[in-house]
């Protein structure tokens, strides 16, 4: 760097800059404060260096030609300067931090936020792994649907007052072939679906999401639903109850469970039968097991079921002269109210954590129903 002439006064801005020595000041500057403090000195608004810029307006073109370019070379020349020491100031901070700090390895990592299942999830799986026991597959199918495969196919026509009875949220548009459009009502639909699909023999399940416009303290407008299908030869009614007290035994992880099968009506059932199970009340809590007619018992519904109606195999495309077959409609959500002693059944879709760290599950402590159907109690 060429010997500075700005040493004086110089077109009236005092100035007193020997770039040899303002490098020197620089370099010897110890902390990235002080750097600073340098930094504005020279090149602030009011700094110096600033100031022999300003000092260019004032001059002819000869003479801006002559020292332009040196002051130009001056500012460039510090601020790299400022930079170095920058740089070289960080590096040195690093280097004692890394020098100081240490990483105790054998502290405990601390502990992550665990998630856990949803008790719809967890009886699901336990749903699924049971009828996998008795052969079935789990079947699933779209939540959006058209009338056609939510009603029509279960023998429901256009003025069936179940369909009215569903109260059912539309879509307001149709679909391509003209159908309506609906939030399925049921996971019917799915079981009409693997009919059309797979044709027979079929044992199938359909757990999954179910809408219907209801909301009070016992109907939330969306809520779970598994559906059970079995088309095969020369299904009857004792099929029916052999697999439905099987699977309540397995569930409830109870051998006493005693059904009662009451007369009743679906359109998409004949005959159809409402299912009751026995119960007592046992510290405040509905415990499944032992006859209704026992002493201190009593009756409850837990699901609906029937004889297949010979028009929905048809409309599943199977001939009911060949093929017969069974279903069941079950809530999934008083399903897992049952067996793990929730009261509220709006709790279940409010999101909130702490009901969950209450009744969840640990994802990797999920409690399997590792018996099996049919074991031994
Ligand atoms: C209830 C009643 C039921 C079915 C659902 C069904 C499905 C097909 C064919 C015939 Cl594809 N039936 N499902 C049958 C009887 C009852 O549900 O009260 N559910 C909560």
């Amino acid at each position: 760097m060429s010997q500075s002439p700005w040493n004086d006064e110089f077109f009236g801005v005092k100035v007193l800059l020997d770039i040899n020595q303002v490098i020197a000041e620089i370099e010897a500057t110890g902390t990235l404060d002080a750097l600073e403090a340098l930094r504005v000195q020279y090149l602030g608004k009011q700094g110096s260096v600033s100031a022999l810029l300003k000092t260019l307006g004032g001059m002819t073109p000869e003479q801006r030609q002559v020292e332009g370019p040196k002051i130009h070379a001056l500012r460039e020349a510090v601020t790299a300067e400022l930079a170095t020491r920058k740089a070289a100031l960080e590096t040195a901070a690093l280097d004692a931090r890394l020098a100081a700090e240490t990483v105790d390895l054998t502290l405990p990592a601390p502990e992550a936020p665990k998630g856990s299942v949803h008790p719809v999830s967890q009886v699901m799986d336990e749903l699924a792994e049971i009828f996998a026991d008795l052969g079935f597959a789990v079947a699933t199918g779209p939540e959006i649907e058209d009338d056609w495969h939510n009603f029509t196919a279960l023998n429901m026509p256009e003025t069936h007052p179940a369909r009215a009875m569903h109260d059912t949220f539309y879509f307001p548009d149709r679909n391509e072939a003209g159908r309506e459009m609906l939030l399925r009502t049921h996971t019917s639909p799915v079981q009409i679906r693997a009919m059309l699909r797979e044709g027979a023999p079929l044992r199938v399940i359909a757990p999954g999401r179910v809408y219907r416009s209801d909301s009070d303290a016992t109907h939330t407008p969306m809520f779970h639903q598994v559906e059970g299908l079995v088309i095969d030869k020369g299904i009857h009614l004792g099929h029916l109850k052999w697999t439905l007290e099987t699977f309540l035994k397995a569930y409830f992880e109870r051998d006493d469970i005693v059904l009662r099968l009451r007369p009743s009506y679906f359109p998409f059932t004949e005959p159809s039968v409402e299912v009751d199970v026995g119960y007592s009340i046992e510290g405040g809590r509905r415990v499944v097991g032992g006859s209704g007619d026992a002493p201190g018992h009593a009756w409850m519904e837990v699901l609906g079921s029937g004889m297949v109606n010979r028009k929905v195999i048809a409309f599943g495309g199977l001939d009911p002269d060949e093929w017969q077959g069974f279903a069941f409609g079950i809530g999934i959500d008083r399903l897992a109210m049952l067996k793990y002693g929730m009261n509220d059944l709006r709790a279940f879709f409010d999101g909130d954590v702490r009901w969950l760290a209450h009744y969840g599950f640990a994802a990797l402590d999920v409690p399997t129903l590792s018996g099996g159907v049919g074991t031994p109690a």
